[in-house]
Formats: C-alpha cells, sequence, structure tokens
C-alpha cells in the first residue's frame, strides 16, 4: 500500500504532493513501483496535527482519487470523515482508511455498509492533538487487541461483513518507542484475531529514535520492521518507499517459502 499525501503538513512529506497533478503524477509512480493499493489522504494525522474541515479535505483528495482511478489503481481513502469518504468512494475508491476505527464520525460504518466498499480499523489512544502526551497501557498488546475485536463487532454490528475488515495496530498513535516495538514483536497477536492486518510503520518517529535519522532517512527501519511484521503474519504494508520496501519483501517471503 502506497502512502499519497495530499497535504501541506505530513510528518515526512508534507507539501510535496499538495498540488493535485503532483500527486496524480505520485499516485503513477507508486503503481510503477509495484503498489497494490494507494492510500489517499487529505489530512495529516501526525502527533499534534489540527483537523481539517470536511470541504477542503474534500477538495484536496477528490482530484487525486479521480486521476488515479483513471488509471486503474485500487484507491484507499484514507479519512474519518464520512462527507469525504462518500466522495472519494463515488470517484473510484474501494476501502476506507479510518484511522479512527469509526470513532470520530459515527457515520462512517453506515456508509461503508451501504456502499459495499472494505474499510481499515485503526487502533489510536485518544486523537492525533493529544495522543503522544504519556501514553500508557496495562499490556499494550492486549489492550489493542481488545479495542480492535470491539471495533470490529461494532463494524459487524453496523451491517458491515468481517470479510470486508483489515485492522491495524497503528503504530506511533498514542505508543512510546517500547510499545510500538513490543507490539511488532508480539503482532502475531493480533493477527490471531482472524482478519488481514495492516502495518504502517513507514519514516515513523520511533525509528528516528532507533536510528537518530530524519525522515527521509529511515528506509532501512522501515524494511527491517515490514519484514519482521511479514514473518509476524501482516498481510499490507503501508509505506511511502514502495519499491524498496516491496524488494525486501519480496526476498523475504522467497526465503520463508511464501512466494
Ligand atoms: N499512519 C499514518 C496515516 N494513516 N493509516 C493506517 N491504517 N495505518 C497507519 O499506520 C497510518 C495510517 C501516518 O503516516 P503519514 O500518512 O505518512 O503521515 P501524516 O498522518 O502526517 O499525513
Amino acid at each position: 500500500m502506497g502512502v499519497v499525501n495530499v497535504t501541506p503538513d505530513s510528518f515526512s512529506d508534507g507539501g510535496e504532493f499538495l498540488a493535485a497533478d503532483a500527486a496524480v503524477g505520485h499516485c503513477r509512480a507508486l503503481l510503477d513501483d509495484g503498489a497494490d493499493i494507494l492510500d489517499i489522504g487529505g489530512e495529516s494525522t501526525r502527533p499534534g496535527a489540527q483537523p481539517v474541515p470536511a470541504d477542503e479535505e474534500a477538495r484536496r483528495v477528490l482530484p487525486v482519487v479521480e486521476g488515479a482511478a483513471a488509471m486503474g489503481a485500487r484507491i484507499s481513502i484514507d479519512t474519518a470523515k464520512s462527507e469525504v469518504a462518500r466522495q472519494a468512494i463515488d470517484a473510484g475508491a474501494s476501502i476506507v482508511n479510518d484511522v479512527s476505527a469509526f470513532r470520530f464520525d459515527p457515520a462512517l460504518a453506515g456508509l461503508v455498509a451501504e456502499t459495499g466498499v472494505g474499510c481499515c480499523l485503526m487502533h489510536m489512544l485518544g486523537e492525533p492533538r493529544t495522543m503522544q502526551d504519556d501514553p500508557r497501557y496495562e499490556d499494550v498488546v492486549a489492550d489493542v487487541k481488545a479495542f480492535l475485536e470491539e471495533r470490529l463487532q461494532f463494524a459487524v454490528g453496523e451491517g458491515i461483513p468481517e470479510e470486508r475488515v483489515w485492522l491495524d495496530p497503528g503504530i506511533g498513535f498514542g505508543k512510546t518507542l517500547d510499545h510500538n516495538l513490543e507490539l511488532l514483536r508480539r503482532l502475531d497477536e493480533i493477527v490471531a484475531i482472524g482478519r488481514p492486518v495492516v502495518v504502517g510503520t513507514s519514516r515513523k518517529s520511533f525509528l528516528g529514535k532507533l536510528s537518530g535519522r530524519p525522515e527521509k532517512e529511515r528506509l532501512p527501519g522501515t524494511i527491517a520492521t515490514n519484514v519482521l511484521a511479514l514473518t509476524r503474519g501482516a498481510s499490507v504494508f503501508r509505506v511511502h518507499d514502495v519499491a524498496e520496501v516491496a524488494e525486501g519483501l519480496k526476498a523475504a517471503a522467497a526465503t520463508l517459502g511464501k512466494a
């Protein structure tokens, strides 16, 4: 899953793809690099990020979703807002990637049920503005797992067939370095819920804490953690550097006898 951030303020590539033509060009490049899915988003969720109004978010992403759809891409819309998701689905998106797991906009689950698209439900502690203020868990893996199980049941209760739901532990969303590492180390416990698991470690700050490197120089850690996630059973790898991570995953999968 290749990341397309149509934002001025995303943590690693804010402003690079804010213009629609630049973002559509990036979609083409990610597909050429081997992306199976493009995750298009118009609101940064980095720690401390301020919310973006729905009309502005839609204005950013819609031309990009249309451009990617014209390329025949499988598109995921990275939004927590039903107003944005509805327009993106109309323009060709077939997956809703909601970092709030249907907590911020109660209408989003009904929209996913009604339109028959897939969804990714992610764990986050609270909201982006405050999530990194001293995050605490009883047992981070057990707590995240219980949250995802509850959200999966909620989605099913809203009429979304279980087969259309993917789950994501939300690396970096209200977690310390140790929380992130433990979630990755014990990712098989999240996989055991029985739904495909999405992981997003790409360029994140916990990798910077380990290497001392800035965002754009965190590819080695990104590849290592995605390969580790593969060994623990993850199915979808959300990354900025598709070509390099896909190559690493291919070698790892072949070694594991999975390819
Ligand atoms: N991470 C980010 C955004 N959306 N969605 C899922 N399912 N999983 C993730 O780990 C995830 C996500 C943050 O990365 P990015 O989009 O590059 O940054 P920003 O939120 O600053 O735009």
